[in-house]
């Protein structure tokens, strides 16, 4: 049985969890409150020493970090990898893409608006820079989906899923959905995909919310 230890409303959470679902996996959810900070707690600190989540914990107990790197591991063999080098290839392109030029700026746009809004006034000069650190990407990523359905020319892949774990709440980060039309499309597009599930419903699979390792 995989173990994916997450938080609620986390895009980098959803990724694993949508993936793991969109395949039908067996899995369990425990839950980490990280705003009572239980990732920094020794107890789970002991299952993954960076004190995040997402963290994976797989059948024969290795565990991986990286949202990303997750779904890789989880998508394997299956119709959500890329199955030529350059498609594995342009993959990860767009994964470091949404690593590095959207989520470092939308995930922490959106917690101090949306998660603890309590802080938006105080946080108003970050949260303005994050946002403009994350506009060109997003219009790189809009310019994208002008000519293409998906990430991939292929095919719906873990590339739509890396990318859809924060764009497709950029309007919780304070943007407008409506000033990227072609972005709002693939997400309505991702969103039609077989056994999608919303990030809304992580909580669903949660087992032990109190408790971490069983
Ligand atoms: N790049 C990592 C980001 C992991 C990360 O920063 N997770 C956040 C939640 S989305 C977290 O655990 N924050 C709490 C903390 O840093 O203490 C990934 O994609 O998994």
């Amino acid at each position: 049985m995989v173990t994916l230890y997450a938080c609620l409303g986390s895009g980098n959470c959803f990724k694993p969890w949508l993936t793991l679902k969109q395949l039908h996996r067996n899995f369990e959810v425990k839950l980490i409150d990280v705003l009572r900070g239980e990732q920094k707690e020794v107890e789970y600190l002991k299952i993954n020493p960076l004190g995040v989540v997402p963290y994976l914990l797989t059948a024969d107990a290795a565990g991986i970090g990286e949202s990303n790197a997750m779904i890789w591991y989880i998508a394997e063999g299956t119709h959500l990898m890329p199955n030529t080098a350059a498609d594995r290839a342009e993959a990860l392109q767009w994964m470091f893409f949404e690593q590095s030029k959207l989520e470092p700026f939308i995930s922490p746009a959106r917690f101090f608006t949306t998660i603890l809004p309590e802080k938006s006034a105080s946080m108003s000069d970050e949260i303005a820079e994050w946002q403009s650190k994350a506009k060109p990407g997003l219009r790189r990523l809009d310019d994208h989906f002008q000519n293409r359905k998906f990430v991939l020319q292929s095919n719906y892949s873990i590339a739509d899923i890396a990318m859809y774990g924060y764009v497709h709440v950029l309007e919780e980060a304070g943007f407008f959905m409506a000033d990227f039309p072609n972005i709002d499309r693939w997400a309505n597009d991702v969103a039609m995909t077989d056994h999608f599930s919303p990030l809304s419903d992580i909580g669903q699979s949660v087992v032990q919310p109190k408790r971490l390792a069983g």
